[in-house]
């Protein structure tokens, strides 16, 4: 395996003490890997694999040519935010045979975001249906791979999204795009913290 370790160019401050995880999440090729590259301060670890034809089965590689290596546990990367404050991005492998490490890894997570690549919706299904399911803040971001952008309305309606729940276009491969969908996620999730309770504890008693 040709795996990649965090190089020392950043070392993490001795005064940082809190972490806070964010988790990206998608199907395969949809750009995980990309995104936390793109945002990380450090070299990120991955682990990624060369694909080889026994992988040929299991990982839809049609809809993804030029795709020659596939992450086969999580990726991982940096970024500081203050003296304190640390954030950790997980990005988290879609190919169903992984699913199972993602439950332990939303735990704690102060949010995710949801990679889509318009011309394969339905494989972001599961990933919105777990987060839902966690009762973790998300958001979604569609990944620019060219041809025609499809308008919000639709892309909505085909992941039954939550009208709350932001939809943002992105291109994986920009710091700053994929900056903006990390102040996007913090922001949607400090707008749910400052959210009155929808349902007032008065009506629900006698
Ligand atoms: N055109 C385009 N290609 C991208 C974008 N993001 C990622 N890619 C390419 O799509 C392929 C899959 O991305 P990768 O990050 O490995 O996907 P992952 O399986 O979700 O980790 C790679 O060859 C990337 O270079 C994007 O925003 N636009
Ligand atoms: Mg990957």
């Amino acid at each position: 395996m040709d795996s990649v370790t965090s190089d020392a160019r950043t070392p993490l401050s001795a005064s940082a003490d809190n972490g806070l995880k964010i988790v990206i999440v998608g199907g395969f090729g949809v750009g995980k890997t990309t995104m936390v590259r793109s945002v990380s301060e450090i070299r990120p670890l991955n682990t990624e694999e060369t694909m080889t034809q026994a992988g040929a089965a299991v990982d839809d590689i049609r809809a993804v040519r030029g795709k020659t290596a596939t992450t086969v546990a999580f990726d991982f990367g940096r970024i500081t935010l203050d003296a304190r404050n640390v954030l950790y991005l997980f990005g988290a492998p879609g190919q169903e045979r992984f699913w199972f490490l993602w439950d332990r890894l939303f735990s704690g997570t102060l949010g995710a975001i949801v990679l889509v690549d318009t011309r394969r919706i339905d494989d972001s299904w599961y990933a919105i249906d777990r987060l839902e399911h966690h009762g973790t803040p998300f958001v979604v971001a569609c990944n620019d791979f060219g041809g025609t952008a499809h308008p919000p309305a639709e892309v909505r309606a085909a992941l039954d999204l939550e009208p709350h729940v932001p939809l943002l276009h992105c291109d994986a491969r920009s710091r700053e795009s994929s900056k903006q969908v990390l102040i996007s996620l913090v922001e949607h999730i400090s707008g749910l913290a400052a959210a009155p309770h929808p349902e007032p504890l008065q009506e629900l008693l006698p």
